[in-house]
């Protein structure tokens, strides 16, 4: 059973966000935000139904998600674009202790992975060859 990556996180580390933004075609004036935002996750989970919050003095971007299901996302305010189910594989699944989503739509290659190592949370964020890499550590006040 993978460890519960329920709670409040708040980043760390944000390695190469910038080659992230330039495949995704953020603008350079919505990139210089970003980079000097600190995100927060909070995720939570109601039954088999996740809820990820990406938490930002800027902006926020909600996307919830049940394992296994297919399902279609809008990007909204991030680069607004729509990604969705393949007809043959269900997007968001746990592989080993790892839960990988996968975004198809016009950017090939896109998607991320969020696991738990030495209590913290991991998120590789990755699209057209460029991964951005952050970590977050655990917010126990919140
Ligand atoms: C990844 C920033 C940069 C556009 C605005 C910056 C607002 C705060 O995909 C994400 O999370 C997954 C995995 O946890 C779950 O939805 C959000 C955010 C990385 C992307 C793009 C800059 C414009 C940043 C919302």
């Amino acid at each position: 059973m993978p460890s519960s990556l329920c709670g409040t996180w708040d980043m760390v580390s944000n390695v190469n966000l910038e080659g992230y933004m330039i495949t995704l075609g953020i603008s350079c004036y919505l990139r210089k935000i970003a980079q000097k935002l600190k995100q927060r996750k909070v995720i939570e989970q109601q039954g088999d139904l996740y809820i990820i919050k990406t938490i930002s003095t800027f902006r926020n971007y909600v996307f919830s998600f049940k394992v296994g299901q297919e399902f279609e996302e809008f990007t909204q305010g991030l680069d607004n674009r729509h990604v969705m189910a393949s007809e043959i594989c269900s997007l968001v699944t746990w592989e080993g202790n790892k839960l990988v989503c996968q975004q198809i739509g016009e950017k090939k290659n896109r998607g991320w992975t969020h696991w738990i190592e030495e209590d913290k949370l991991h998120l590789e964020l990755y699209c057209e060859g460029q991964v951005c890499k952050q970590v977050f550590k655990k917010n126990v006040n919140e």
